[in-house]
């Protein structure tokens, strides 16, 4: 965004946050204004949302026994809403239009009040059409008390920064939404990632390309859409030269994105994740991780050397651009971007184990919780630069820990610091689930019926519900519940993880569970 536009928001949002009132009843109010602004990302100017005037909207912070009083000024010509993503709440505070409530109409105001239960780092977005593609997406911070049995010192009071991670295209995201239906190669086309002939026999691999047309494959992508620049708080780069040598900083970080994943790494090291969806984990210590669409990671990253600034990158899956934000006062250090992925390394994989109905064929393997990608065979910073010369055992064909030194979180590492299991005395309920299709078509079923977006799946209230996901497609799906924390039973026992999203590769199964505690759709 162009630095004058960026000194006028940052008036207006001063003036906005002296309006937030605290009472003795912890009553902690914010006044949202709607509005339809003009925004240049990328030299033409385009329509987006901004609230407040800003995007993301404004970071909205509470602390845990708080009320949350938000007041939503709707100034569009059109419907909106939103939703507190991760937050256990009232059900009809939970802001999802027609199933919930009814939309916020234009010219109207909507109040949503509900008691903070929990802490953690959350976002929020519109959950009307497509209004969080075009600026309505921002951080939510729940912190904890001081006072909280499970406030870790070292963790909880190092200084915070709020994060969140976006995308921004020039197309209207309705067309994106039509082109994707219609099956076009036109993203693709647009990031040069279209396979063609020449390129395949340049590369040695025109085999792959035959068997690949053969099999009507559309040029393979792990991301469907292109977008002209990814973003961080707003910003393409950005710097933080507030900390010192030495000094430790906790990003809250969010995927505000519509549809794309980030590898995160950073520029000073590795780093130490300390929670996920706004659950705190054992602290454990990695290279990097992959954040899907509406995770939340808390990460410790330290500053390690005097006089220079290291850059924490967001990098999108298909590695097309990334974002970054330095860290550190002085020169900034430069950070290598990923390496291009290795397509024709993934074509032939995928050749190798679709069936001609273009379901895959999981062979037998046992896959779960992202331990095991497949796509480690595109990385050349994991299985080297040209084709693949893979000298590991075929069991650990995938496992990009196993490959290199790099440490890659998988949702394995997650261990929640407390005992996690559900009332014993409560009956269980298992569904099954299983997403099938090719990328131009997605169908799920439960328990092996297919099921629309109109079914509900009745749950009765104090159930404890499990669920077993496979995921037999060739793209990998984040799912998320509202208004409950899941645990993965990811072989942690007592202590497993509680996260609200849970990412599933191709040929992946895993297992879920949660008590069914809350009333409502
Ligand atoms: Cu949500």
């Amino acid at each position: 965004m162009k630095l004058n536009k960026l000194s006028i928001y940052l008036v207006v949002v001063s003036i906005f946050c002296a309006s937030i009132h605290l009472s003795a009843q912890k009553l902690v109010r914010y006044d949202l204004h709607v509005k339809d602004t003009l925004v240049n990302f990328t030299g033409k100017t385009k329509r987006a949302i901004a609230v407040n005037g800003q995007i993301p909207m404004p970071t909205l912070t509470f602390t845990q026994g708080d009320t949350a009083e938000i007041h939503v000024y709707n100034e569009l010509k059109e419907a909106t809403s939103l939703h507190w993503h991760g937050l256990i709440l009232p059900n009809k505070e939970d802001g999802v239009p027609y199933l919930t409530q009814m939309p916020i109409e234009p010219g109207t105001t909507h109040i949503y009040r509900f008691p903070i239960a929990q802490n953690g780092t959350h976002w929020y977005h519109s959950h009307s059409g497509l209004q969080e593609q075009i600026g309505m997406y921002g951080s939510m911070i729940l912190n904890k008390r001081n006072d909280d049995l499970t406030f870790r010192k070292g963790i909880d009071d190092l200084p915070t920064i709020p994060v969140v991670i976006s995308e921004w295209t020039d197309y209207n995201p309705n067309n994106i939404h039509r082109m994707l239906h219609n099956a076009t190669d036109w993203f693709a086309i647009k990031k040069g990632t279209t396979q063609s002939y020449a390129e395949a026999i340049k590369e040695g691999h025109f085999t792959t390309k035959v068997k690949n047309e053969f099999k009507r494959m559309l040029a393979m992508d792990v991301s469907d859409v292109y977008y002209d620049k990814f973003l961080l708080n707003g910003n393409q780069e950005s710097q933080l030269s507030q900390f010192k040598v030495g000094e430790k900083v906790r990003l809250r970080i969010s995927n505000g994105g519509a549809s794309s994943y980030f590898w995160l790494n950073y520029g000073g090291g590795k780093f130490q994740v300390v929670a996920n969806d706004g659950n705190d984990v054992e602290p454990t210590e990695v290279d990097r991780l992959i954040i899907a669409v509406s995770e939340t990671y808390d990460i410790v990253l330290t500053i390690p050397e005097k006089d220079k600034s290291f850059a924490f990158q967001a990098t999108s899956e298909d590695r097309i651009n990334r974002t970054l934000m330095y860290l550190g006062e002085g020169e900034k250090q430069k950070m290598a971007p990923l390496p291009r992925l290795k397509y024709f390394e993934g074509m032939k994989m995928m050749n190798s184990m679709m069936k001609m109905n273009g379901d895959l064929d999981d062979m037998g393997m046992q896959m779960s919780l992202n331990q095991m990608d497949m796509n480690v065979v595109m990385y050349p910073e994991i299985t080297g630069p040209s084709s693949a010369q893979l000298k590991s055992s075929e069991k650990d064909q995938y496992n990009s820990n196993a490959l290199s030194d790099i440490v890659t979180l998988n949702y394995a590492m997650l261990k929640s610091p407390h005992n996690t299991t559900l009332p014993k005395d409560a009956p269980t309920k298992e569904i099954k689930f299983e997403l099938s299709g090719n990328m131009n078509r997605y169908v799920w079923s439960m328990d092996n019926q297919v099921v629309s977006e109109s079914d509900k799946i009745l749950i009765k209230k104090g159930e404890n519900v499990r669920m077993i996901i496979y995921n037999g497609s060739m793209m990998r799906h984040p799912m998320h519940l509202h208004g409950h924390d899941f645990r993965v039973l990811n072989g942690q026992g007592d202590n497993a993880p509680l996260k609200n999203i849970i990412d599933i590769m191709p040929m992946e199964t895993d297992t879920l569970e949660f008590n069914a505690n809350m009333e409502g759709d």
